[in-house]
């Protein structure tokens, strides 16, 4: 049995999100946020699902901190709701809201579990939305002003701060495909949110950085793909470039190269609207940060599109493959291209998994076990994979499973599950799975037995 031992002071954490967890959306002072609207909304969510009550973790947060501290983590990543500190987008905060996060991270801190704290991970107060949302640029000035009100009112260590949560998912399939909140269907628009939230990014780094917290650093997540081509035939190459410019570059490129991809751009100006930009966009959007974190759960193999202007091209999902209950291929090889990547490509720098994890049919046992082996099997994978990474020299600091515990997925309800621990959503009781234990293991151990 070989042992894999990842390197000292590597971060073991789980991740979750404000609107799948948090319940208590009429409490204390919270605001409308655009997914209070879209999921009460028939026909968006499966089964009429919302996130009203979801985990009830705004009052159970001090047993899910206990949960984590019994799985033994020691870092943890959750998102901020934007209409709990600021109802109404800006103007007057509502410092109920502020003093959650405080009791929470204070009960973080008291188990030696770091934070890390996501600004926004898609619940844009309502109000923002009326004004145009994030299709209008003023959205990441009043994101910056909401940042910089964190930066300098929550004042406990906040070991890690991330601006944003898979801009990708958010521009594009909220925006282009209508399947998130605010659940619009215009591909142009979709380009001009990517552009503006990259824009609050920058904004809220440079206040990070004016404000000199003592923090470690201030990153952003992207959610990334490997992009394969079906075969090593011109066509399929050249569309595996273009869907990789869609999906990873349109993002990577700004941040850290101060221009989106040449290739994109002229692909988009020929059918859509490219975003509008002011001259200091580009160097706003690439002020350096201090780590990046990466979003892997599966790859993507395409096949020729229609034409040469096609970026999405046509999937192929391979027969003998594993999926999850998402129908996403499990392929842990992924993890390890995609680390060495984007250190060759964009790095030097500091490197995060900020979320892997996969859906599975878990099914609670009646003396309250789940024995969820394929979990176990797809994270153990993912993580030799990561593990290979390192050896590479790749700088990957930490490692996030999606997610602590079964929660709200999106426009999917509460059917899909991803978590170490699941839910009962009529009595609100925990019950560790099996893939919990394992990871409680793998984190004493500091490493994989394989
Ligand atoms: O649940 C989501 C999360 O909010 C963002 N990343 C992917 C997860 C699984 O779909």
């Amino acid at each position: 049995m070989a042992k894999l031992i990842f390197p000292e002071g590597f971060l073991w954490g789980a991740a979750t999100a404000a609107y799948q967890i948090e319940g208590a959306t009429l409490s204390d002072g919270r605001g409308e946020s655009i997914w209070d609207r879209f999921s009460h909304t028939p026909g968006n969510i499966l089964n009429e699902e919302n996130g009203d009550v979801a985990c009830d973790h705004y009052r159970l947060y001090r047993q899910d901190v206990k949960n984590m501290a019994d799985i033994g983590l020691n870092a943890y990543r959750f998102s901020i709701s934007w209409p709990r500190i600021f109802p109404q987008g800006s103007g007057k905060p509502n410092l109920k809201g502020l003093d959650f996060y405080r009791r929470l991270i204070e009960e973080l801190h008291k188990y030696k579990i770091k934070p890390s704290v996501t600004l926004y991970h898609w619940d844009l107060p309502q109000a923002l939305e009326d004004k145009g949302g994030w299709r209008s640029r003023d959205t990441a000035k009043y994101f910056n002003q909401y940042a910089a009100f964190l930066f300098e009112n929550l004042d406990l260590p906040v070991d890690r701060w991330i601006t944003l949560n898979e801009p990708w998912v958010f521009a594009f399939i909220a925006h282009a495909m209508g399947v998130h909140a605010p659940g619009m269907n215009d591909f142009s628009a979709a380009l001009q949110v990517a552009h503006n939230m990259l824009l609050g990014h920058g904004l809220a780094v440079s206040s990070f950085r004016d404000i000199k917290r003592k923090d470690e650093g201030i990153g952003i997540t992207l959610d990334l793909k490997p992009v394969h081509p079906a075969s090593e035939n011109k066509a399929d190459l050249a569309q595996a470039a273009r869907t990789d410019g869609f999906m990873n570059r349109w993002f990577l490129d700004p941040i850290f190269r101060g221009s989106y991809p040449q290739d994109m751009v002229e692909i988009y100006a020929r059918s859509f609207e490219l975003p509008r930009a002011e001259e200091e966009d580009a160097a706003i959007i690439a002020e350096p940060i201090d780590f990046l974190g990466i979003n892997n759960y599966t790859r993507t193999i395409v096949r020729a599109g229609s034409s040469e202007d096609d970026f999405m091209g046509n999937p192929l999902n391979p027969q003998e493959a594993e999926y999850t209950e998402m129908g996403w291929e499990v392929y842990p090889r992924g993890i390890y291209e995609l680390l060495t990547r984007v250190h060759r490509d964009y790095g030097p720098l500091p490197l995060y998994i900020t979320e892997n994890g996969a859906a599975f049919d878990d099914e609670l046992n009646s003396d309250g076990t789940i024995n969820d082996k394929r979990r176990i099997n797809y994270l153990q994978g993912y993580l030799a994979e990561a593990w290979n990474a390192i050896q590479e020299g790749v700088p990957l600091k930490g490692y996030f499973v999606w997610t602590l515990m079964d929660n709200f997925e999106w426009s999917f309800g509460y059917s899909k599950k991803f978590g170490l621990i699941y839910v009962d959503y009529t009595s609100q009781k925990r019950y560790f799975k099996d893939s919990a234990y394992w990871y409680r293991d793998v984190i004493s151990r500091n490493g994989l037995e394989v």
